[in-house]
């Protein structure tokens, strides 16, 4: 047997051949980003774009600094550290080839509970022009019922009274921005990675209403200086399995602590306004656009919007993964009438878009027997994504007379889920939300109280009032309640 490599710079000229290095020269690169939230998404997708452009000439001013801002990230910052933060990049066909690449556009990594000084300084280095961000929907710190800043969030409070040694990310632009202001550098622009719709409005919203509240002057240069590109982003990217870790050792005979898995099929269509500069990403396959707008609803409503629909209706079968609840033909069928009849009379043309084509790739990529996507991930954080993937449909569709009743399964089947937290057959399901005993008191009042899931206003707004909504939904919790095989009522 072959001797394992460990992953580090000094080791790349050893790997085997089957694996794609970095052949420019990473000791030229310097960061020209900071990118916080280093998580399995950003490795599969911008860090990638900005690998392959690391590869062109004069490019080598666009690595990145990755941040991570929770405890929690210390084992990664770890692991980045010890393998000179490279890391492999496992890309998985349907028809079973397997591409492995190592990717190297990361080249620094600061863990900001160790030293918050150090965060802000780079972020406030002239040599960053771009701070991006992957900090999940949960991250912008919006509350869903009227999408205003959420002040009594504690984290939020302490940096509001410790400007110098913040905890989340409004508190680092901020002292960033005050830094780079007070000293006549022009700022970043900060470009969010995450699946919400107009992402970059809602950065600059979200971080305006934060830095008003402590600086207004601040609020007042942010507003007028920093550009928030709007971006769709789009790769499927499982959570990181042993069996991914174990496939390099075995395979290639590489040892990686942190590879990333994910699909062939990457898109990233971002509006082009920076303020200082950015990376020639439109030569790696980027897309500029005056207007992401119906890239972004199109994504959201048919991709995201499809996985949850998988994501909770599978859960409750006793299903495991996207692939294998989509290759069950009642699944596929479902899906595929949630986006014809609800989600698509409710989108905008794109244009150069075929919407048909768009779906029937959805369903090809859902279904790649590779990608081993576990349900547990696409309902995580449930009550920061549906509102924004599923809910805005049904209030759309009610507002145009449109149908209802395949989105209103899948909110009778999240109460369920909710309450139960078990699936049909009465295994327990793993369930992670930051609203999760929320979520659990209001659909447990669901046998007094048909309509209690609703009454949390803050995802679900005033659905409650629609008649037309509750009497669907009641008849569908009927039906759920008394026979959770939910495949029986989705024939
Ligand atoms: C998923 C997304 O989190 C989710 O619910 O729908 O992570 C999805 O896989 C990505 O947005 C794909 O681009």
């Amino acid at each position: 047997m072959k001797e394992s490599i460990s992953l580090n710079q000094e080791n790349l000229s050893r790997l085997s051949k089957g694996i794609s290095i970095p052949t420019y020269n990473r000791d030229a690169v310097k960061a020209g980003i900071v990118h916080i939230g280093v998580g399995g998404f950003h490795r599969s997708h911008e860090a990638v774009y900005t690998d392959t452009l690391l590869h062109e000439p004069d490019a080598s001013n666009w690595g990145i600094c990755g941040v991570g801002l929770r405890e929690g990230d210390r084992h990664i910052a770890d692991i980045l550290k010890k393998q000179d933060y490279l890391y492999s990049l496992i890309v998985k066909h349907p028809d079973g080839k397997v591409e492995t690449k190592v990717i190297g556009s990361i080249i620094d990594f600061i863990l900001s509970v160790d030293n918050p000084q150090a965060v802000i300084d780079k972020m406030a280095d002239k040599d960053i022009k771009i701070v991006s961000l992957t900090i999940t929907e949960g991250g912008y710190n919006f509350k869903p019922s009227n999408g205003e800043f959420d002040f009594d969030n504690a984290d939020v409070k302490y940096d509001l009274a410790n400007p110098k040694s913040p905890k989340t990310v409004f508190g680092y632009l901020t002292a960033a921005l005050r830094k780079r202001k007070d000293s006549g550098i022009t700022p970043f622009t900060i470009q969010s990675c995450d699946n919400i719709q107009h992402n970059g409005d809602m950065t600059s919203k979200m971080l305006c209403a934060f830095a008003e509240r402590q600086d207004p002057e601040l609020a007042a240069y942010i507003k007028k200086e920093v550009c928030f590109p709007n971006a769709m982003v789009d790769r499927i990217t499982p959570v990181t399995s042993k069996e991914d870790i174990s496939y390099l050792k075995t395979e290639l005979n590489l040892v990686d602590e942190w590879p990333v898995t994910c699909e062939p099929f990457t898109q990233w269509v971002i509006e082009d306004i920076f303020c200082n500069g950015r990376p020639s990403w439109e030569n790696v396959g980027a897309q500029f656009v005056p207007n992401v707008t119906p890239y972004e609803k199109m994504k959201i409503r048919l991709l995201n919007a499809g996985h949850s629909v998988l994501g909770l209706l599978g859960s409750i079968q006793g299903l495991e993964t996207i692939d294998s609840t989509v290759s069950e033909p009642l699944f596929a069928t479902y899906l595929r009438k949630f986006m014809d009849e609800e989600a698509t009379p409710v989108l905008d043309t794109v244009e150069g878009v075929n919407l048909n084509d768009y779906k029937n790739s959805l369903i090809e990529r859902f279904g790649n027997p590779n990608i081993k996507d576990n349900l547990a991930r696409i309902c995580l954080e449930s009550s920061a994504k549906l509102p924004k993937f599923l809910i805005a449909t049904i209030h759309d569709n009610l507002a145009n007379g449109g149908s209802i009743k395949y989105a209103t399964l899948v909110i009778a089947a999240w109460c369920y889920y909710s309450d139960k937290g078990v699936n049909q057959h009465n295994e327990p399901l793993d369930i992670v939300d930051a609203m999760k005993d929320e979520l659990h008191a209001a659909a447990s009042k669901t046998s007094e109280d048909k309509l209690s899931f609703l009454r949390l206003d803050s995802i679900f707004g005033n659905l409650i009032e629609n008649q037309k909504f509750t009497e669907q939904y009641a008849k569908m919790i009927d039906i759920i309640y008394a026979n959770p095989n939910v495949s029986e009522q989705m024939k």
